[in-house]
């Protein structure tokens, strides 16, 4: 007899994603019904960067889907620093609004930095503000930064165990992987894990992967990940959005994560698809943090 492939679990993050936002919708009802207000989220979208057009689209979707009334600011790519500030300033003293992201990447001349502390903390429902990092850090509740939010809630809703295991996160960038890095290390389900945070200048990194129950791949580079790099039995989440040219589609190219999903799928556990995993869960993170930053302005 020839060894049995193990069946690996694929984490399907857009059903789960669907599921979320139809739960938001029940309560968005809810909330008519008690006539509270329906929450609203605005979405800033500089420019005409296509993958930028597409996530703000994507996110404008799901306000449909969730019942969310939706708004969109579309200054062009070359809006100066202070008009730019200026809509923030806006959307900030606008009681309608309750929440609303500033869609990076900015172009080069704008100080994103100066963008991001201009957001009122209490309506930046990607939770890039530094106030809202510090707290998180800190395990303080609060709006948490839309991806690792996503992945957490992926992690929860697939029963997923974390407790005393060790977890590699590949790349160290300000909106995935530092926070998710943090958010693993603390107490709670998920979390208490042995978190390392590794990166382009790790050296050994293939070994530092492999001691690894669970690898969040946020790199940037196509099929990063091979399964010579990992341990067998893992939990494996890609958050990459890779577009790679293939002559064999429409359009010429196709979407692949920072993982070699084909090559890993007969060796571990669980993993995320690209398309259809991490993306969707962001998208759902950022409907339930603007439900929050709702419920937030109603307390006080
Ligand atoms: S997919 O705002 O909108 O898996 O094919 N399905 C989906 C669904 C890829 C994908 C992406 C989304 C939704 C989506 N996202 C996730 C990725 C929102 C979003 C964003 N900003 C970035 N990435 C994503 C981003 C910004 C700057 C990434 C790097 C730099």
């Amino acid at each position: 007899l020839r060894p049995q492939a193990t069946c690996m679990l694929i984490l399907d993050g857009k059903h789960l994603a669907g599921v979320l936002v139809d739960e938001i919708a029940l309560e968005v009802q809810q909330r008519v019904e008690k006539g509270l207000k329906i929450p609203h989220l605005a979405a800033v979208l500089v420019g005409d960067n296509p993958a930028s057009k597409s996530y703000v689209s994507n996110k404008i979707k799901s306000c449909a889907r969730a019942g969310y009334v939706s708004t969109m600011v579309t200054p062009p790519a070359d809006v100066s620093q202070a008009e730019l500030m200026q809509i923030v300033l806006d959307l900030n003293n606008n009681p309608e609004i309750d929440g609303f992201i500033v869609q990076l990447p900015l172009p080069k001349h704008i100080d994103e930095q100066a963008i991001t502390l201009a957001i009122d903390p209490k309506k930046d429902v990607d939770g890039f503000h530094p106030y809202n990092f510090g707290l998180m850090a800190l395990g303080v509740e609060t709006l948490l930064p839309a991806t690792p939010f996503g992945i957490m809630l992926l992690l929860k809703r697939y029963g997923i165990s974390t407790a005393g295991k060790t977890c590699v996160v590949i790349g160290r960038s300000n909106i995935v992987g530092t926070p998710i890095s943090i958010m693993l290390g603390k107490k709670g389900d998920p979390g208490d894990c042995t978190v390392t945070l590794a990166h382009s200048r790790t050296p050994d990194l293939a070994k530092v992967i492999k001691r690894a129950d669970i690898v969040i791949a946020a790199i940037g580079k196509p099929h990063f990940v091979t399964a010579d790099m990992v341990k067998k039995g893992a939990i494996v989440i890609d958050v990459g959005i890779n577009s790679i040219a293939d002559a064999t589609t429409k359009s010429g190219y196709r979407l692949v994560g920072d993982v070699d999903y084909a090559g890993l799928a007969h060796k571990v556990k669980a993993m995320t698809p690209v398309p259809g995993g991490v993306g969707p869960m962001t998208v759902a993170a950022l409907m339930l943090n603007t439900m929050k930053a709702v419920k937030g302005r109603e307390k006080k």
